[in-house]
């Protein structure tokens, strides 16, 4: 399965093509639609959000609720558009254009894509870099969640701290609800309380905020991924994924830095075994891999998030045009989107997974997919 995107943040719409889906896969928006409303929720988020309210298109390769085994095309409209229609014209004609950008944002893709493409109108990088193009990638990754969900996986993405407060009630699957109801997507209400107060502080104060998300996904099958040459091994594909989200600076495997400070016989999980379960572990300081591989417990990927380049109250910077001093360019933005960031790595983390599942058991209908991992199943436990 592989999928591109296309689309600028305030160009009509948001595309992708997704290719090598099995046919049979049943997919309505509803499976997707949710996860774009959760993305674009969370405690922090600036006016665009109350602009957009996004919702997928099927353009290709879907019917009667069923994908056809052909690629499916998204779409996702954006509503700012008609704000922008004169801005973003692809005719040639009418420059400058209103809103040109030309004091590059310290943190922001800004300046290395202006020198790169050549662009003297910052607008021309800033489009692209946007985090808005995550809203087709959340798309995308609801797909993969809803292959995974037939093949009995589930997954979630959460916020461990933000704006320097960290969650004092670890993770469990029974507080998802809470997750869900949490306008910072917290298991911890206190934190949360503290969170809110920080986010409303710096907005004020014209800075921006940034914290640490984790993606974790149970009922994996053991053995996803390889040990057998690089570009195979599950956690280097992971955080090669995990890295592309936007303000996302640093990627770990469970408490992957915790055990780096510590000796082997405090880090590495025992083994043990029983008839009903086959192999498992009573810890999974490993956060579900070894090798490259899924080892079958919950798969634990967590990434650190700088704050927002984008400042209200700006940074000094230089005009790319004049090469005179300026503060940095002050466009519309968020103080943070740490929660939605969450629902994004969990999205993400899905193709992956949906990736790897299909390379191991794929099959051109999910019936034959299905039935792949069953046995599989039997085997391990057998093993
Ligand atoms: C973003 C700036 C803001 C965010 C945007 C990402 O958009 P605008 O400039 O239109 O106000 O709201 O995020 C989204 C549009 C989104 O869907 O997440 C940026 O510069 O990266």
């Amino acid at each position: 399965m592989r999928f591109l995107t296309a689309g600028e943040s305030h160009g009509p719409e948001l595309l992708a093509i997704i290719e090598g889906l099995p046919a049979g896969l049943p997919l309505t928006e509803e499976d997707i639609n949710p996860w774009l409303e959760k993305r674009q929720g969370g405690y922090g988020r600036g006016r665009r959000m109350v602009i957009e309210k996004d919702q997928v298109e099927f353009r290709a390769g879907v019917r009667a609720g069923r994908t056809t085994g052909a690629p499916v095309a998204l779409a996702i409209r954006n509503a700012d558009f008609r704000n922008w229609v004169e801005i973003m014209d692809p005719a040639p004609g009418n420059e400058p254009r209103k809103k040109a950008l030309t004091a590059a944002r310290p943190g922001h893709a800004d300046l290395a894509g202006g020198m790169k493409y050549g662009h003297k109108d910052l607008r021309d990088v800033l489009e692209r870099a946007s985090a808005r193009e995550t809203a087709m990638r959340v798309a995308v990754g609801a797909v993969a969640l809803k292959l995974l969900r037939l093949l009995g996986v589930e997954g979630v993405g959460y916020v461990v701290g933000m704006a320097g407060v960290w969650s004092g009630v670890p993770f469990r699957w029974d507080l998802l609800p809470r997750i869900e109801e949490s306008p910072v997507r917290m298991t911890d209400p206190a934190a949360e309380e503290e969170v809110i107060r920080r986010v409303d502080q710096a907005k004020a104060e014209g800075d921006t905020l940034g914290g640490i998300i984790e993606a974790r996904f149970r009922g994996l099958v053991p053995g996803l991924g390889s040990h057998v040459h690089w570009d195979r091994k599950l956690d280097g594909r992971l955080a090669q994924m995990a890295l592309s989200i936007p303000a996302v600076k640093g990627v770990e495997i469970g408490p992957a830095f915790e055990n780096a400070m510590k000796r082997g016989s405090e880090v590495h999980d025992p083994i043990y075994w029983d008839p009903e379960r086959g192999f498992y572990r009573k810890t999974n300081r490993a956060g579900g891999l070894e090798g490259g591989m899924t080892t079958g417990e919950e798969l634990v990927v967590r990434a650190a998030l700088k704050p927002i380049a984008t400042l209200m109250k700006p940074l000094p910077t230089v005009d790319v045009v004049t090469h005179e001093p300026k503060d940095a360019a002050r466009e519309r933005s968020d103080t943070t989107a740490v929660p939605a960031a969450s629902v994004i790595l969990c999205a993400l983390t899905a193709i992956v997974l949906a990736q790897a599942y299909l390379e191991k058991f794929g099959g051109d209908t999910m019936e034959e997919v299905q039935e792949r991992v069953e046995r599989y199943r039997e085997r391990v436990k057998a093993y």
